[in-house]
């Protein structure tokens, strides 16, 4: 028997991004209410939100000073209790982004753990240098070094993300109940749980130099400890088990193995997660050297990870990754191939999880200098890059193809100024093709990308076999991409062409249920990027 969460679409929203309400440019709570009954038309059962706490924004709500109350830019606790009230009303269930691997230096545990006397002391990671060095030789997720010096304290303090990120010490029982309440506090709100951020780094096993690596230096002692195994165990055993609510972890640098250990029901930790290896199929070692997408090598990593696991969170962008039409489909086939990415999507075994814009086919931006970028990450590169001597058009190739932003410009509603997103500039550019792509010229018209996803999302409802059924992989084969859902007696066969040539698959004795073209019946020749899901039995 499936879950609620195993049964509903889940639909991510970067609030920064998703519609301004009050005119000053910046996304906001009473702007996702007024947008609800788009989302409950659409299919969607769930909302993750990306963090709505207040933060002063050094990484946009990824830095938090107040794991209680809501940004003000965003609105009030009382706007974030109707958004609650009013999703209920349409059925849909809001999860929040609890980020406890670090604060923001603005939090005010930090400001008094800068103190060496205080109780807050050991609520971070605070350690003497060696001589003028950091404690250690650590590499950080945005580059750089892990240790900032503080004058105040006299010592360095650690950071995986950006300096104005400091980890928390999850070896002081204070924390864990810090964060016990704090969870506790937003599930007897009503939230129906928690995407958790960059969950399986928490524990650090040791502060001891790491290997040398191209990517992160140090990782050995804190990817997939057992001590955060035990910290997850606690969490689900001390407060998520008293509510009816589901944990999907971002993990990074996860293994089928890592990550069963991580997700396996029977260890009672997350109940799913988000892994990486598909989205690393288009990389030389880290993301920034891209290589060209490879279809054969997509699906094979996706096959891989759908029987690795006993069920999966499903996606192909977020508000970290590059628009998916963008980078695995074809702008020649923008519409084509963003509805093979739609069919591919929600035909998968495990929960579907759909990022603002990507219904519709939101591409990558068209930004042409750094200045109009806002993500520290992309910024911590392009400099790093910059010192390492990468000559300008390479950092910025480097930059454009990758960063972050990618993914944050503001939801396209119309063709109207900026995109009916809000009636002053926003926070972060408009893509230019918003007057082309936006959801009001897709709404009414019955073979819009938009149309797919909620024709796709009624057909996976309808379907035991789209949701509880069996993976098999059936064909890997360079950009024909076949597999085989079953349940119960029923047999579906889906078959992707990630190309821009005709492909002849002959599939006998199947009935077309669903294709990305006007076709009464399967011919055994696939169109460019085709999609369609034959029924065999
Ligand atoms: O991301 C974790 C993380 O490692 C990402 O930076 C990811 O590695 C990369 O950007 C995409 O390949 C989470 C949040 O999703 C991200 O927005 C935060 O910046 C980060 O944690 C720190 O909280
Ligand atoms: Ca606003």
């Amino acid at each position: 028997m499936l879950k609620w969460w195993q049964e509903r679409v889940v639909y991510q929203i970067y609030p920064r991004s998703f519609q301004d309400s009050n005119g000053d440019g910046i996304g906001d709570l009473q702007g996702i209410i007024s947008r609800l009954d788009l989302l409950q038309d659409l299919g969607v059962g769930i909302i993750w939100l990306s963090p709505v706490y207040p933060s002063p924004n050094v990484d946009y709500g990824y830095d938090i000073s107040d794991y209680k109350d809501i940004n003000p830019e965003f609105g009030t606790m009382a706007d974030m209790e109707e958004l609650l009230a009013e999703a209920e009303k349409r059925d849909i269930k809001i999860v929040m982004d609890l980020v406890i691997n670090h604060t923001s230096d603005q939090h005010p545990w930090f400001q008094q753990s800068r103190d060496k006397n205080s109780p807050y002391r050991d609520y971070y990671i605070w350690r003497p240098g060696k001589g003028k060095k950091p404690p250690n030789n650590w590499s950080g997720f945005f580059g750089g070094g892990t240790w900032e010096y503080d004058e105040k304290s006299g010592e360095y303090y650690l950071h995986l993300f950006a300096k104005h990120q400091p980890d928390l010490n999850w070896r002081n029982p204070r924390v864990m109940a810090e964060v016990k309440e704090i969870m506790r506090f937003w599930l007897d709100k009503g939230v129906a749980g928690f995407r958790c951020d960059v969950i399986n780094i928490l524990y650090k096993s040791s502060l001891a130099d790491g290997r040398p690596s191209l990517i992160l230096t140090g990782s050995e002692h804190y990817l997939s400890q057992e001590g955060t195994h035990e910290i997850l165990r606690e969490l689900r055993r001390d407060v998520l088990d008293n509510f009816d609510c589901f944990t999907v972890g971002e993990t990074v640098f996860v293994t089928p193995k890592t990550a069963l250990d991580l997700a396996d029901p029977e260890r009672k930790e997350l109940d799913m997660l988000f892994s990486f290896e598909h989205m690393e199929t288009d990389q030389y070692i880290v993301k920034w050297f891209k290589r060209r997408f490879h279809a054969g090598r997509f699906a094979a990593s996706i096959s891989k990870w759908q029987t690795a696991l006993p069920w999966n969170a499903n996606y192909f962008e977020n508000h970290d990754q590059p628009r998916s039409v963008s980078r695995f489909g074809d702008a020649e086939y923008w519409e084509k191939s963003a509805k093979l990415l739609c069919i591919m999507l929600l035909t998968l075994r495990g929960t579907p999880f759909i990022y603002q814009g990507q219904e519709i086919g939101m591409t990558n931006f068209d930004f042409t200098s750094m200045d109009q970028l806002r993500d520290v990450e992309s910024r911590n590169i392009y400099a790093i890059a910059k010192r390492l001597g990468f000559p300008k058009a390479l950092r910025w190739r480097m930059i454009k193809a990758t960063s972050r932003d990618n993914a944050r410009t503001p939801m396209q509603w119309n063709a109207g100024p900026w995109a009916g997103f809000s009636t002053v500039e926003p926070w972060l550019g408009v893509n230019s093709n918003y007057t082309r792509i936006n959801v009001e010229s897709q709404l009414d018209d019955p073979n819009s990308i938009r149309s797919m996803y909620k024709a796709m999302i009624a057909f996976r409802a309808g379907s035991e076999t789209l949701k509880a059924g069996s993976f098999e992989a059936l064909k890997i084969k360079k950009d024909l991409f076949a597999y085989r859902r079953s349940h119960a007696g029923e047999s579906l066969a889906v078959i992707l062409n990630f190309s821009p040539r005709e492909r002849s698959l002959p599939w006998a004795g199947a009935r077309l249920a669903l294709s990305n073209y006007e076709r009464e019946d399967y011919d055994g020749v696939l169109q460019p990027y085709e999609a369609v899901i034959l029924k065999e039995s």
